[in-house]
């Protein structure tokens, strides 16, 4: 497979000006007939035009309404060359015959549920007809859609609906004209049997936008929040960052069937019905923040990818960087910021910082690929969000507006890079951070050691900083980057001390803020290999809050005791680092315990971690949601990484040890927990009755851990009393943690109960995969011919397999069959949806952090993976680059 370089990017040689697109939609084939009026840009000499294509069958090529000679046209597995195009502008017609009922990849024009969709990013276009695939051609599209009246009513695609009207032998026809140019990646069309729940929003300039959400007739009713997070991120925008909505219809459309989350496509939005319907008796407070989340999520696409978009792939975190830090903003401001940091945070440790540790490692930009569908990352979005996160840390909410503003009055209507950004931000700020633009190109998590001195007769305090960038596939050098390191300090009575100055180097930094106010977190730019910072007129002796609000994504090592982390833990004003304090403890306390399990000494839990959890579980005065955070220890697969060799059995001991003496030993403070937190009989999805019932939750999964009697059935209760799905699978999970024959009855219960719903059902899929109870590889390989189980879709697969990889204890058995399994799935499922196929390797991609048994079980099954024939680009990239 060809490998694509960023250093090899040329501008097109052809722009499109407009394209006309007929759609003669059918249950045999249909027929697309694509009319694009081209500029040719490169002045004398009559040049080839080369289109991208894949599984199309070439109909008719004319030029300027005469057909085009065979010897002109070159057809190959990817690409339709045209040979001597003329150098004046001329119109070219292309008419393609495609599948679509046939189309299992779930990309370019497919059948979902007997309805038409498309996904064209990032490069499906091309197996819907002959095009220049690529995001720097931007063209006015307008599509003309025909079809069965009577299979398929509804017949939409972007912009506004400009004619509609019957045709001959039971057809009907609809025009859509969308007047922004784009590129073809934000192309939508749909067609089927939907109906729609509609409402407006009246933009700050009062013009009015009709809104519809379309469904299943059945599924309308489930469309509420959608609507309402589609409200108020609409609201949210105009009123944080001046954006509004520039056409008078948003349309988003819920798909089963569906590689990715949900897709931005200029004014018809598609998404995942996951991320769109939610009932209380069908979805978790989970499911109602994901929807919110994402809702938001490509609503914020408007501005940010679609009115400026990427110049090429390489430039993805461009708009997915910045919107996943619009999304998060926008969670925030609905609910609560500390936890959603914390969530968020969680989230890019668990996941980005293991992908930057390991052969996958890439830049937030990278700087190749095989398929582009693979750098659809947790690092060119996640880690993308924080580089983003950074800009605003050190230039301030209002100077990273200003950046904003200047960014949209630049680009609007342009393909750019991230240096586009990043001079709009630097330039709207007058300043420059001459090594901020090294988090586009250098991969790796940084690794900032800070070291911590008091001096009483000088009443200064000085943090020594040592930053280090891993080595990185094909980085074997990197340089020292700016590192926003925000810094409190707290005094003995756990306030924050207000800071005056500090000094670094020769120079001087003074403090103070705009309205007089005092300064409590200062945030210092670390940007060299070492560096010390000194705070002046520090009257006693503090303790030194680091890298408040997770301020850049970076392992941090500091010299901090226990005492003082247990004094965050109780005092610290940064509701992050108030967490992170127990997240330290909780981390060092169980790489303490898993050497003593492997030297088959006894465990033991200090009464001071105990006693630091049982103080926050008590204090009414905190959110209950950050009490349920606090209280989860850290993941098992983050203290993996912490490992030198990894040993998934013993961690996995070690925590269940744990969460036991934690419940047994706060056993009263958890019932009570339970006890005084129930869920009200009308649901309510916002964090005010989130939170209670989100610490109600994880009590009971504490005390069901104890395996008694008495406890099982208080969830018991829960699980046949609960109004809401929430409660009943949080039941559920806390029940299915102990083997035995409750745990089987509750199962098929709920699956009985549920089994019309997939959604639903793909919980109950997920539960079961991701459960740690022992021989639970081969009831996930019998899961496979369950019923509820479908590979074709993606969400079934997600809930299945993605899912049992998060059980590192059954992923990893220590016999192989959990790698043997994921491979039979990945080998099958490569002949159906590559994409979603080559998602199920990237879990292999770490083998090389376990012990020799492990990694010669998991490398022959990825051996087996690149040698099989006919294997897709997509999974070829994930396994070949993860044996590297
Ligand atoms: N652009 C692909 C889906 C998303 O990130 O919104
Ligand atoms: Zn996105």
């Amino acid at each position: 497979p060809k490998e694509i370089f960023l250093k090899d990017y040329k501008a097109p040689s052809f722009a499109f000006e407009t394209l006309n697109l007929k759609f003669q939609l059918g249950e045999e084939h249909t027929v697309v007939t694509s009319s694009i009026h081209v500029i040719p840009k490169t002045t004398g000499g009559k040049s080839p035009l080369v289109l991208d294509g894949e599984n199309l069958k070439l109909v008719s090529v004319k030029i300027n309404g005469q057909k085009l000679g065979d010897d002109k046209i070159t057809v190959s597995a990817r690409h339709l060359t045209l040979a001597s195009m003329p150098s004046t502008p001329f119109d070219l017609e292309i008419v393609t015959e495609i599948e679509p009922q046939n189309n299992t990849s779930l990309e370019g024009l497919y059948k979902s549920s007997g309805n038409f969709c498309t996904q064209c990013e990032a490069e499906g276009f091309r197996k819907i007809t002959y095009y220049q695939d690529r995001p720097d051609v931007m063209s006015k599209f307008t599509t003309r859609i025909e079809a069965d009246q009577k299979l398929y009513p509804v017949l939409l695609s972007n912009g506004n609906l400009v004619d509609q009207g019957k045709l001959t032998d039971g057809k009907h026809y609809a025009v859509w004209e969308d007047p922004f140019r784009k590129p073809c990646y934000l192309f939508a069309l749909v067609a089927g049997q939907l109906l729609s729940r509609d409402d407006t929003f009246t933009t700050c300039s009062g013009r009015q936008v009709l809104l519809r959400i379309w469904t299943p007739a059945e599924d309308v009713p489930k469309t509420e929040y959608a609507m309402e997070s589609l409200k108020a991120a609409m609201k949210w925008d105009e009123e944080v960052f001046g954006l509004e909505y520039d056409l008078d219809l948003f349309n988003i459309v819920a798909v089963p069937d569906f590689n990715m989350g949900a897709m931005e496509n200029k004014s018809l939005n598609i998404f995942n019905s996951k991320l769109v319907l939610a009932s209380p008796q069908t979805a978790t407070d989970a499911d109602f923040a994901a929807i919110e989340g994402v809702i938001g999520h490509e609503y914020f696409h408007n501005w940010t990818g679609n009115r400026v978009t990427c110049r090429d792939w390489f430039q993805l975190s461009l708009k997915e960087g910045l919107t996943v830090f619009r999304d998060q903003e926008f969670s925030s401001d609905m609910g609560s910021r500390g936890v959603k940091r914390i969530a968020d945070v969680c989230r890019l440790r668990i996941s980005q910082f293991s992908q930057d540790a390991g052969p996958m490692a890439h830049p937030v930009r990278p700087h190749s690929y095989i398929k582009m569908d693979n750098f659809y990352t947790v690092t060119v979005y996640e880690k993308g969000a924080e580089v983003v996160r950074m800009y605003q840390t050190l230039l301030g909410k209002a100077g990273f507006r200003k950046g904003m503003d200047l960014y949209f009055k630049r680009h609007d209507g342009q393909a750019v890079t991230c240096e586009e950004f990043l001079a709009a931000m630097f330039d709207a700020n007058q300043t420059k951070f001459p090594t901020f633009p090294l988090w586009y190109s250098q991969a790796g998590t940084p690794v900032l050691t800070a070291t911590t001195s008091y001096n009483a007769e000088a009443q200064t305090f000085t943090i020594k900083c040592r930053q280090e960038v891993p080595q990185t596939p094909g980085q074997p050098e990197k340089e020292p980057m700016l590192l926003p390191l925000a810094v409190g300090l707290l005094d003995s009575k756990g306030h924050d001390m207000s800071l005056s100055s500090v000094k670094e180097g020769a120079s001087l930094h003074n403090f103070s803020n705009p309205d007089g106010s005092s300064v409590t977190t200062a945030v210092l730019r670390v940007d060299k290999a070492e560096q010390e910072f000194t705070f002046l007129d520090v009257k006693e002796k503090p303790v030194a809050s680091l890298l408040r609000n997770f301020s850049a994504p970076v392992r941090l090592v500091s010299d901090i005791s226990d005492k003082d982390l247990f004094f965050l833990l109780a005092h610290d004003s940064d509701q992050f680092n108030r967490w992170e304090a127990g997240q330290t403890l909780g981390r060092k306390l169980m790489l303490n315990l898993v050497t003593l399990q492997q030297k088959g000494e006894k465990l033991r839990v200090d009464d001071a971690f105990i006693e630091g959890l049982r103080s926050i579980l008590i204090d009414s005065s905190l959110d209950k949601e950050f009490v349920a955070k606090a209280l989860t220890l850290p993941g098992e697969s983050e203290v993996a990484d912490l490992m030198p060799i990894a040993d998934p059995d013993a961690i996995h001991e070690v925590r269940r040890f744990i969460i036991k003496q934690i419940a047994s030993n706060l056993r009263q403070e958890l019932l009570k927990a339970v006890k005084t937190n129930p869920s009200a009989e009308l649901y309510d999805p916002t964090h005010k009755h989130r939170a209670p019932r989100s610490l109600k939750n994880s009590a009971l999964a504490y005390l069901v851990s104890l395996d008694e009697p008495a406890l099982t059935d208080l969830a018991l209760h829960q699980y046949k009393t609960a109004s809401n799905l929430t409660d009943k699978v949080a039941a559920l999970a806390a029940l299915s943690q102990n083997p035995g024959e409750t745990r089987s009855d509750v199962l098929a219960n709920f699956y009985d109960q549920y089994k019309g719903d997939n959604l639903v059902t793909n919980k109950w899929l997920a539960l079961q995969a991701m459960s740690d109870i022992p021989g639970n590889v081969e009831q996930v390989r019998k899961l496979l011919e369950h019923p509820a189980f479908d590979i074709r879709n993606p969400n079934k697969v997600y809930s299945l397999i993605g899912a049992f990889c998060s059980s590192a204890v059954n992923f990893h058995a220590k016999d192989g069959s959990g790698y043997a399994l994921v491979a039979d799935v990945v080998l099958q499922l490569d002949k159906l949806n590559p994409q979603v196929a080559a998602r199920m390797v990237s879990p292999f991609s770490r083998w090389r952090r376990f012990d020799e048994g492990r990694q010669a079980a998991a490398k022959a099954q990825l051996e087996r993976i690149t040698s099989t024939n006919g294997l897709s680009d997509n999974v070829y990239e994930i396994a070949s680059k993860s044996l590297v």
